[in-house]
């Protein structure tokens, strides 16, 4: 019979439906993403889960204020977020919405469940409201009278609520934290058990009354259940607890890994565990609080507006560039400070110079000394034998690196041995070999090179997606599905070709001006207040506008990021756009003229302040320029970045 797979269940935090993702939500999700491809190539049975986070009082305001019905505007930001991680080459198994109905069944189920054993009771609560949080607090929980997680001003507050009896668990979650190592970093633990065990936990409110989009108390339905009873579940019920099939429950919960950044490991390390020790459910077994991208000192967030778009990013320098930056530059748990600067030279140094430059001078120096053909020389030099044992420490190294995880560190190893292989190169100097006829030497140096980047390229699958995949093709080999074959002399002969580079080198100075003035623009068109209504009620078929009429009309470059069928619409396609701004949904009627697939990448003219409307279900933020060719409707394709004016 065959061995079962031991598996390994991974999850980012379900992010808030309230505006567009930044690479602060990017690097949580990246980083459990590198975790979860080098664990399925490492022979787990792998489940990565990420979604979103859909009720709640800030969705319901953000809803309005772009005059949609949460459900409609939800399901937008959905699919936005979705496009988002198919660009970074997220490999997700699940992606729950906490307004799946089987979640919402769920949650209403596990909340009658806790009340009806008494974990649960109704009582009054009065105390400090942070709204930007929709937290409660009490007065030793503030900092300075303000919020302890976001610093901002809170509110006297009174309001009939559930309650969940967090203080019976207290006992428990600080044996939890620690006499385990459920909670990592560690420092993570001081900052638990100093700010809120030892101050004594509280009970929890755990439902509002004072707005509806939610998921109702069943048994008291002006009730809605508040945001982190309703969230922290999501961990289960996507896995099919509370339902019919609970297959995968059983095959994967406890979670291995709950990752996150700071400001949520109370929730996920004080408050979860209870919730589940109520349930008489197994714990996760790791909870891991990461430090935060800072921008300018100041943490990157989308109530503050120093967002950082990462289709921007993508766009200029490539998936791999961002991956790389924030897996690499950010010492996993601490915070660091982003700038485009670091990102930039990162790129230039590590990629294109490191990585880059021994890929281009190992494969084109295989092709003019050997026409391609490299094979394992009979013998291997004995001087070489530091090169070769640096190439078989790797996987050990980074596997351990991993489990921790440091991915940085992990990363460093990898390029270490980049590094030694490009110093390898200038020590050996394979052009002076072949000036002097040295082909015994030469073969072996060439063939020591190869290895070393055949085994980089595995090592670094999980973490960038695309270039090793290209190097593979470089070393006319598969690309490998796991680590087999992650030692030195495994690999008897090589047929190279040159390939293309990663990226070209960046021009710093140019590309940082280029960078502000694509920032400066969308700042500037954040302010610019449009929408005045320049209707006429004329009933003229043909009428003059003023060039004031016409401008009223914003006209936008967007990016064809991705694009699908509408179910039983034969004209209808969805498409999801980049505005240079952030992601849109838009329908549009062309299905006769494209397919999907061929529109992917594609540029477009956008009618942007255009009224969402509803077509077949879906609301379509806009409308997208074509013209009639043989009376099939074709896109009109501009050139230029997306978010550019048209006019
Ligand atoms: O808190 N640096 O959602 P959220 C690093 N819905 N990571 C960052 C970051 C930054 N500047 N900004 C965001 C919520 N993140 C809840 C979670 S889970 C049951 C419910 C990442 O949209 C990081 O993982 O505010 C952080 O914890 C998360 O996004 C917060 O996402």
């Amino acid at each position: 019979m065959a061995k079962k797979k031991k598996t390994f269940y991974i999850s980012t935090p379900i992010y808030y439906s309230s505006g567009s993702l930044h690479i602060g939500h990017c690097y949580t999700t990246v980083a459990c993403d590198a975790v979860a491809r080098f664990k399925r190539m490492d022979g787990y049975d792998v489940y990565y889960l990420t979604g979103t986070d859909e009720h709640g009082q800030k969705v319901q305001e953000a809803a309005k204020e772009r005059g949609l019905t949460p459900q409609d505007f939800v399901a937008g930001l959905a699919d936005n977020v979705q496009a988002l991680w198919k660009r970074l080459d997220i490999s997700n198994d699940g992606f729950i919405r906490t307004t799946d109905p089987d979640h919402e069944k769920a949650v209403a189920d596990i909340f009658t469940k806790l009340y009806e054993k008494g974990d649960i009771y109704k009582s009054v609560y009065e105390g400090k409201y942070c709204k930007p949080c929709e937290s409660f607090w009490t007065e030793g929980q503030l900092v300075d009278g303000k919020c302890p997680d976001c610093g901002r001003e809170v509110t006297d507050s009174q309001e009939e609520c559930y309650f969940f009896r967090l203080s019976k668990y207290s006992d428990r979650i600080r044996k939890l934290l620690t006499e385990t190592d459920f909670l990592q970093p560690d420092s993570r633990v001081k900052e638990m058990v100093n700010n809120f065990i030892d101050k004594g936990l509280s009970d929890l409110a755990v439902t509002r009354t004072s707005f509806d989009w939610g998921i109702k108390v069943p048994f008291d339905p002006k009730h809605v259940i508040y945001v982190w009873i309703d969230a922290l579940p999501n961990y289960v019920t996507a896995l099919g607890y509370g339902g019919k099939d609970k297959t995968k429950f059983d095959k994967y919960w406890p979670c291995d890994m709950h990752m996150m950044a700071k400001e949520i490991v109370r929730f996920h390390s004080i408050v979860w565990p209870a919730i589940l020790m109520a349930l008489d459910l197994p714990l996760p077994k790791r909870v891991y609080g990461h430090g935060w991208i800072m921008f300018d000192g100041d943490k990157m967030s989308k109530s503050k507006g120093n967002v950082v778009d990462p289709f921007i990013l993508t766009d200029r320098y490539g998936v791999d560039a961002l991956r790389y930056y924030l897996l690499r530059s950010v010492p996993f748990g601490d915070d660091s400070n982003y700038t485009n600067e670091l990102l930039l030279t990162t790129i230039n140094t590590e990629l294109v110079n490191d990585l880059g430059n021994l890929v281009r001078r190992t494969l084109s120096m295989s092709e003019q000394y050997f026409g391609g053909k490299v094979t394992k020389p009979k013998t291997l030099d004995d001087k070489d034998k530091y090169f070769a044992e640096a190439i078989d420490g790797m996987l050990d190294s980074v596997r351990a690196d991993i489990d921790k995880p440091l991915l940085s560190k992990a990363l460093e190893t990898i390029f270490g041995v980049i590094d030694m292989s490009n110093k390898y190169i200038d020590l050996n100097k394979p052009w002076e070999l072949k000036k002097t006829g040295d082909t015994a030497r030469l073969e072996v140096v060439m063939y020591n090179l190869l290895e070393s980047i055949r085994v980089c390229a595995n090592l670094l699958l999980p973490f960038i997606t695309n270039y090793p995949r290209r190097i593979f093709d470089g070393l006319g080999l598969p690309v490998p599905a796991d680590f087999a074959s992650c030692k030195h002399g495994v690999v008897n002969s090589y047929t190279t070709k040159v390939i293309e580079p990663i990226l070209n080198r960046l021009d710093i100075k140019k590309e940082l001006e280029e960078l502000d003035k694509i920032a400066d623009d969308i700042n500037g068109k954040k302010k610019e207040v449009k929408k005045e209504d320049k209707h006429n009620n004329d009933d003229a078929p043909v009428k003059e506008i003023s060039i004031d009429e016409f401008f009223a009309t914003d006209l936008r470059v967007v990016d064809i990021i991705s694009c699908e069928k509408v179910e039983r619409a034969n004209k209808l396609l969805k498409l999801q756009v980049f505005d240079g701004e952030r992601m849109r949904t838009i329908v549009s009627g062309i299905a006769k003229a494209y397919t999907p697939d061929e529109l992917v990448g594609k540029k477009a003219v956008l009618v942007a302040n255009l009224k969402p409307a509803k077509l077949c279900g879906i609301v379509s933020e806009g409308m997208l320029l074509c013209s009639t060719v043989d009376g099939l409707p074709r896109l009109i394709t501009p050139v230029g970045n997306a978010g550019e004016k048209v006019c």
